[in-house]
């Protein structure tokens, strides 16, 4: 089994209940073990202006799946979700990111891991440091030291 961190983000169509029943979804998969998830967040969008706030939220998992299907899952749980992909970083039922999986670090077309954003996403750091106060990247580095670094864009915890 590894441990795996994935990240949860919705900013349509009642996103806390979103993210809810998306940690749910996650918490009933056979393929999948959720251990813990962290609060909610209400965070202000990164990208195209103009778009409502979003729910943020990371979740830890242990699976014996291998990074593609894990994303299969991913991408099938966000189907049930409604979700129409049209524009890059444009709101979204729901978004579901692998952000660590174990130590392992990839780069394929279809899967960057570490998430390539991770490490400039407050509503992403804070979620995780609040799962793993000690977590770290592969590389070593700590979650607390880039969240430290991060400028802050308006974060709020909703509950558990
Ligand atoms: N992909 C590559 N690496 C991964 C990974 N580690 N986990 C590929 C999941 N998917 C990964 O994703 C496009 C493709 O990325 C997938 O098909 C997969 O093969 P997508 O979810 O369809 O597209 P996207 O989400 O629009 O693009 P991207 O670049 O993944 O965006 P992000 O980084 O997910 O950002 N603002 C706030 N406040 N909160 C948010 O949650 N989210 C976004 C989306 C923008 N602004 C936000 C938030
Ligand atoms: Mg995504």
């Amino acid at each position: 089994m590894v441990r795996c961190f994935i990240g949860l983000g919705s900013n349509l169509d009642d996103p806390i209940n979103q993210v809810k029943t998306a940690l749910k979804e996650l918490a009933e998969h056979s393929q999948l073990k959720l251990i813990q998830h962290s609060p909610l967040y209400v965070s202000e969008p990164v990208g195209p202006a103009g778009q409502p706030d979003y729910i943020n939220a990371a979740a830890e998992i242990e699976t014996s799946l291998s990074p593609e299907e894990l994303l299969d899952l991913l991408q099938q749980i966000e189907q049930q979700h409604q979700r129409v992909r049209r524009e890059r970083w444009g709101p979204r039922t729901l978004d579901l990111d692998i952000l660590l999986y174990g130590e392992t670090e990839l780069n394929t077309e279809r899967l960057t891991i570490p998430h390539p954003y991770l490490t400039e996403r407050n509503f992403v750091l804070r979620p995780l440091a609040d799962l793993d106060e000690k977590l770290s990247l592969p590389s070593g580095k700590k979650i607390i030291n880039y969240l430290a670094d991060c400028p802050m864009g308006t974060l709020v915890q909703l509950s558990l």
